[in-house]
């Protein structure tokens, strides 16, 4: 359901900036003698030459479309160039169009706010560096614009002969409003941006420039490829009212039928006739006023700092008579995908230093018997545990428990016609030293204990079995869902079982003898933050002084023990851990000499899981002078 958001205070220079052609783009990097060929990306299969995914500019000249299958491109184009996704465990294999995104997304996010939305776009919060560029160099006084700025549509402003002209004098008109003069200064930072991707990787985008993200995103598509269009708020209004309802984000399916057959509105601007009072009586509070909102071009959406995705998931289809039968095949097929996603989320771990929480399984599945026939597969969710069989085993286990739900008490023959995993609330782990690690292996392990079934849960109905945002490949013969990763969509909160709080948990208390080397370790360590001597040079290195040891703290108190600022009356809470959770291989990062005795202790501990208080470990991680 929208939900409606006020205009954010002040003037917000906004970018949506979308790669053209994008696989299409990336396979031409590949193959240079591709390039201003008509080309398409296709997924193969055998029937037809395999579905389109992308096509060139070029064949779209010919009318090439998404929607055809590669031997009605052949027919249409007869010189098309077909590519191959690549194809890795029996299904696509997109690694290197993610990874394309990457390095475009770590140049556009050098200037402003970057939130990556799907694989192959971003928005921009570029108020900032406006500002500065209005105050330090604004456009009138720069000797020559960036030419691919003054190429720039400028919505509203007349005249098709020479645009360029116009467009430079838009840019110094000095009796603009301030928002005007921003959006003038975001465009030569866009054009500038977008001439550093084509630079650094070869691929061309095209971006939409205005004071919201929704005008921005409405904005890029306008004129494609490698081309910029700037929105001024004066010429929201003209756009709108010529907006088709179902083309704007969330109107594409219910409400934008609903509003075009219940209330006869065909554009967005057909909106403005009804009162937010008539909305929310129709449409329920929330919607009716993100409607009335959205009719006047106003969406208070931040852009969130994120440039990595949401979640993890990975799927495949089987149409027609490639649908899958037996437990045995749901099984293969299943493990198949658990192997990628385990991949993806240990990479996301080494490389980002996050941790998922959440398997989910979606699947489509029908029936022999006419029974039921509109039920849905529900999918559902458990507590995610690293590692390629647990996830294979859970995951397994998900779909038992959707299949006989699915199923209730009729015992049909069933199809499966799509399958489809995903890793979800990932969250950051603390990013520190060894000793942080070592408590992050708690945490990863805590909070991925078994999958019981009493830890198996419904999943929100989702149409996340889709490619990527606002591309659901409606196509049966799409094989490839849920392949680009959500990286936008669900709700930003933390989580509230968040497990990773590892230090300070109120509930259980543990006790601690420790009084050998570790305590002398830890007392060691807790003097040498000070003193930088006894500590072994591993650890002393990432604590030479006073200013790094505040860092370390700081980063120990973000990354959610807080042990640094806790009173005494806090400091009862003592850290608590399950022997059992503890992934080994992290004693290894430990400082040597402590090894054997945390080894040592951790044994003991599986015997009796009751150890007295007073840690060393605790004091060393307390900064309070009396500790
Ligand atoms: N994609 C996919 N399946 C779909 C739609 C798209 O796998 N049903 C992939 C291929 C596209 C990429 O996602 O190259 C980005 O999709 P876009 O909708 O942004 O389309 P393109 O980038 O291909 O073209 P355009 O220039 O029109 O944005």
């Amino acid at each position: 359901m929208p939900i409606p958001r006020p205009d954010l205070q002040g003037d917000r220079v906004i970018a949506h900036v979308d790669m053209d052609c994008f696989y299409v783009q990336v396979e031409q990097r590949k193959q240079p003698k591709l390039r201003g060929l008509p080309t398409a990306v296709v997924q193969y299969n055998d029937w037809k030459g395999g579905a389109l995914i992308a096509v060139s500019y070029e064949a779209r000249k010919f009318g090439v479309k998404r929607s055809m299958r590669g031997a009605e491109a052949e027919m249409v184009c007869p010189n098309i160039q077909l590519v191959q996704v690549p194809v890795a465990r029996g299904k696509a294999d997109l690694n290197a169009y993610r990874s394309a995104g990457s390095e475009v997304v770590s140049i556009l996010s050098t200037k402003g706010r970057c939130e990556r939305a799907s694989i192959d776009e971003v928005y921009l919060d570029l108020t900032d560096a406006a500002e500065s560029m209005l105050l330090e160099t604004p456009p009138e006084a720069l000797e020559d614009i960036d030419e691919e700025a003054l190429k720039s549509h400028v919505l509203g402003l007349s005249g098709d002969e020479d645009r360029e002209k116009n467009v430079q004098r838009w840019f110094i008109r000095s009796d603009a409003i301030h928002q005007d003069k921003l959006l003038a200064c975001g465009a030569i930072i866009v054009a500038h941006l977008r001439g550093e991707v084509l630079k650094e990787t070869e691929f061309t985008c095209s971006a939409g420039i205005a004071h919201n993200k929704m005008l921005a995103k409405l904005a890029s598509g306008m004129h494609k490829p490698a081309q910029q269009t700037i929105v001024p708020s004066s010429a929201v209004k003209d756009l709108l009212a010529s907006l088709p309802v179902k083309k704007m984000k969330q109107l594409g399916g219910k409400l934008g039928s609903s509003l075009q057959n219940d209330l006869g509105v065909n554009t967005v601007g057909d909106l403005l006739k009804f009162s937010e009072e008539k909305l929310q009586e129709r449409y329920g509070f929330n919607t009716g006023t993100w409607l009335w909102n959205i009719a006047r071009g106003i969406s208070g959406d931040e852009v969130k700092g994120r440039v990595l995705p949401k979640s993890h998931g990975c799927g495949k289809t089987f149409p027609g008579p490639r649908a899958l039968k037996t437990a045995a095949a749901v099984e293969s097929w299943l493990n198949q995908l658990c192997e990628e996603l385990s991949e993806r989320i240990q990479l996301d771990m080494d490389q980002n230093k996050r941790v998922a929480h959440t398997l989910t399984l979606h699947a489509r599945a029908f029936k022999s018997s006419d029974v039921e026939p509109h039920k849905k597969f529900p999918s559902k969710s458990c507590p995610l545990r690293y590692g390629i069989n647990k996830i294979q085993e859970d995951a397994k286990k998900l779909f038992d428990t959707g299949l006989r739900e699915f199923l209730g008490s009729h015992s049909n023959a069933w199809r499966v016609t799509s399958l489809a995993i995903s890793a979800g609330k990932i969250l950051d782990t603390p990013r520190t030293s060894s000793i942080s690690r070592f408590f992050q292996g708690k945490s990863l392990s805590s909070a991925i204990s078994d999958a019981s079934n009493d830890d198996i849960q419904d999943d929100a109905p989702s149409s996340s079995i889709g490619c990527k945002e606002n591309i659901v490949p409606e196509s049966d013969n799409d094989e490839e869902v849920f392949a680009h990763g959500k990286y936008v969509k669900e709700d930003d909160a933390p989580s509230k079982d968040r497990k990773i709080d590892v230090l300070c948990t109120q509930s259980r208390k543990q006790k601690d003898k420790g009084n050998g080397s570790i305590l002398k370790f830890f007392s060691g360590t807790n003097t040498s933050t000070k003193h930088a001597s006894n500590a072994p040079s591993s650890w002393s290195e990432s604590h030479k002084g006073q200013d790094q040891r505040d860092h370390q703290e700081e980063c120990l108190v973000d990354g959610h023990s807080r042990l640094g600022k806790i009173s005494n009356q806090q400091r009862d809470d003592s850290w608590n851990f399950n022997a059992e959770d503890i992934d080994p291989s992290v004693i290894d990062e430990l400082p040597q000499e402590i090894q054997r005795e945390v080894r040592g202790w951790i044994c003991s501990s599986k015997r009796a899981k009751t150890t007295k208080r007073g840690s060393s470990i605790f004091h060393y991680f307390s900064t309070d002078d009396n500790a």
